[in-house]
Formats: C-alpha cells, structure tokens, sequence
C-alpha cells in the first residue's frame, strides 16, 4: 500500500468473507482432514483476530487546529464526556496522548502535538513521536496547509503509510460567509476554500493532494461521512471492520455499512455452534448454543451502537432527550438477553433458505454439506439473521429520530 492520499478503494475487492483466497483452501482441507472440529476451529481463530485486532489512529496539527474536538466527534463524545481529550486551551503536551474508544478499547486515536509545539528538532518528530506505531495519520489544520504538514505527511509516506488531510472548523467559515455575502453560494465557497488548501499542499510539493473539509461539531455536514468512508475503504478488510465497529452510527449509510460486517459474521459463528455440542434446548425440536447466540446479539448491539452507553452519547451529542432516542427502539434484543427470550426467538423464528447462505457456500463450499434447516447451524444462522434485522431496524429508527432526517 502506497501513501497516496486518494478517494479510490486501495484494497482489491472483497471476497465477502473474512478470508483470504489461500485461508479459504485452508478451511476446504482442514476440513477434508479434520472435519468440522478442525474448520470451526480456524473460524473461532478468525473470529478472536477480529475481535482483538487494534487500531491506532494518529491525529497531528498545529495548537488549536481542533484535534482534540475532532477526537472525540470520531467517539461520539462531547468535551465535557467522561474520558473525552479536554477542548480549548490547555497544557500542551510533549507526548503522544491516547485515547481509547469508550466501547472498543482497541480503537485508539493519539493526539500527537503539532510540529511546532514541540522542543526538538523537526527532523526527530517522526521518531520521537512513534511513527511506525500508528496505522494511518489525519493532518488537521483550521487554515491553509503549511511546509511543516507537508513534511511530516513526507515522513509518513515514507513509511507506506496513509494520511488523510483534514480542514476542519469548516462551519465556522460557512457561517460567517453566509453572514456577510450578498448572493451566497454555499458550494462555491466550499470549492474555494477547498482549491486553497489543495494549491498550499501542491506548493509543497504534495501532488493531487485531497483534502476533507470538515466540522467536528456539525457532523452530518460537509465531508465528514465521506472522510469516515474514505478511511474504511482504504484499509485492509480486518482493519476496516475494527473501524466500522468504532464509527458512532451517525447515518444510515454507516448503519448499512456495520450492516454487511456483521452479516458476514454470522455463518462463521453459525459453523462454531454446529460444533459447541450444543445442548437440547427444552421445549425446542434442535439442540442449540445458546449462549453463543446471547454473547452474539450483545456484540452485534454494540457494534450497531445500540447498546445503552452508545444510546446515551448519541443522546448528549445530538442534545435528544435519551428518551426519545430509546421510545425507538421496539425489539426486545435490547433489553437483558437472557435464555428465555432467546428461546422464544428459536421457537418463532422462520427458517433461512439455503439461498441466505449462498454467499458462504460459494466461498467455502463445505458450508454447504454442513448445513440444514434443523441443525444446530441452521437454527444458529437463522435465529441471528432475524436478530441482525431487527436490530438494524431499530438502529437506523434511532439514528432517523438522533438526526431528525426520517
Ligand atoms: N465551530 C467549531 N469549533 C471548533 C471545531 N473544532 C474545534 N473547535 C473549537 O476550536 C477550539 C480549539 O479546539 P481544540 O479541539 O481544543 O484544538 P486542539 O488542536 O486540540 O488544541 P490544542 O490541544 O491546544 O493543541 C475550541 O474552542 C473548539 O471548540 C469545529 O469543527 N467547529
Ligand atoms: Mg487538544
């Protein structure tokens, strides 16, 4: 992966599954020679790797630019927030700082302070500040771009390394444009202001530079969404994943997204409960996992950001009443998950046909001889489908009702 600083998809077109090609051979003979133990076992490993995968995320710029407010917008966390980087003027530090993800502890932005705050020379920033540590870099800057940006990107590129450039406090600008102009054209001044940050990065010697144009405070705005999907679509598909997992959902294009991840979730998780030895379910004609299937609509919960923490920030960040935010959510997968209504859940379900699982089957043709409408993986699959909709459902309710955009 080069460093370039492009809107085009980097990573060759996604298989769909977790898989490489060479890992997906590996799961036909590890089935071939172990059966199904020996390829739910490669699934589980996939599955830890995705759920331990970390991400560091680099954020650089002059004093004041706005990275630690754009720090917490990525969280969905306002200034004030617990475990939010502290806004305006404060105490410049020497060292990177961390700041995790308040639901995935694995997502970590680093405040890096800019250039010229620091007390070494230019030329060690890139060491001192652990360059090699972080998986892709975001500029900010509130103005043009500078020498000093343009340098440290160099360094970056050095490394293969992506770096997006960011313009942010862009409805500051906007508001005092529209306060002042005559006939106002709010996208010829985004234009404008767009074309003076490319021509101060091209001065430099940065070729066909992009630049995002944002605000951390008004979210759904500007290039914000199209920064999120840029970043996603330019990592590899593990990493991407641990990203989508960590974006608030804040559109319903970031729902649909969190979406497709987690449906290519469920029938490795369906292959894992075919071999848990599953346990008869009173009352329910199959044996099934079922704390395989709670521990799976809790993740998929916080993944969709439905779960009550997310609820409530998503609450504190759009000023809802958190009220209003929950009077949306109508299915029961968001309350205690307990045996009972999982039960109820596999008792009402209705059977996935073979053609919502075709996606595996082509990939991995195995699937195919393991499944059934009355095994422990069909049951498994079908029951975390109708789990997945509804949730779904209910995010995007929420996220319409956070937003006002029914
Ligand atoms: N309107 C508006 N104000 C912003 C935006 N981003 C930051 N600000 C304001 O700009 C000021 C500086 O923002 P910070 O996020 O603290 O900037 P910083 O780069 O972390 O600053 P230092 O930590 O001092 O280097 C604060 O008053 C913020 O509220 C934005 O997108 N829009
Ligand atoms: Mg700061």
């Amino acid at each position: 992966m080069g460093g370039a600083n492009s809107r085009e998809t980097m990573n060759p077109p996604s298989n769909s599954t977790f898989f490489n090609p060479q890992e997906l051979k590996d799961l036909s003979s590890a089935y071939g020679s172990g059966g199904l133990e020996a390829l739910a076992s490669l699934i589980q490993d996939k599955v830890n790797h995705l759920n331990s995968t970390k991400l560091h995320i680099a954020v650089t710029g002059e004093s004041g630019a706005g990275k630690s407010s754009f720090i917490n917008a990525m969280r969905g966390l306002r200034g004030c927030d617990e475990g939010a980087a502290k806004i305006g003027n404060t105490e410049t530090t020497m060292e990177p700082t961390q700041y995790k993800h308040p639901s995935f502890p694995e997502v970590s932005f680093w405040d890096l302070p800019g250039v010229g705050t620091v007390n070494f020379p230019a030329k060690e920033y890139p060491t001192k500040m652990k360059f090699e540590q972080y998986d892709f870099f975001i500029v900010i800057s509130r103005n043009r771009f500078t020498e000093i940006d343009a340098n440290l990107v160099k360094e970056v590129k050095k490394l293969g390394k992506m770096f997006y450039f960011v313009r942010t406090q862009i409805d500051n600008d906007i508001r005092s444009y529209l306060f002042e102009a005559v006939n106002a054209d709010r996208e010829a001044e985004l234009a404008k202001i767009r074309n003076y940050c490319i021509r101060s990065l091209e001065k430099t010697g940065i070729a066909e530079p992009t630049v995002f144009l944002i605000s951390s405070i008004e979210i759904n705005e500007f290039d914000f969404a199209e920064l999120q999907k840029t970043i996603a679509n330019n990592l590899d598909d593990i990493k991407k994943d641990v990203f989508l997992k960590s974006l608030p959902s804040t559109t319903l294009n970031i729902v649909k997204e969190k979406e497709v991840q987690l449906k290519k979730r469920i029938w490795m998780l369906a292959t894992i409960a075919g071999t848990l030895g599953a346990v008869p379910v009173p009352g329910v004609a199959i044996a099934c996992d079922i704390g395989l299937l709670i521990t799976a609509i809790i993740d998929f919960r916080k993944y969709l950001g439905l779960d009550d923490a997310s609820i409530q920030r998503l609450a504190n960040a759009t000023g809802k009443p958190v009220e209003v935010l929950t009077a949306e959510v109508k299915t029961p997968l968001v309350g205690e998950i307990n045996k009972d209504l999982v039960k109820r859940m596999l008792l009402g379900g209705t059977a996935v046909g073979i053609a919502g699982v075709e996606t595996a089957f082509k990939f991995i043709p195995v699937i195919g001889s393991i499944f059934g409408a009355g095994t422990s993986f069909g049951m498994t699959y079908s029951l975390l489908n109708n789990a997945l909709d509804q949730l779904v459902q209910n995010t995007q309710e929420v996220v319409k009702a956070a937003f006002d955009n029914a």
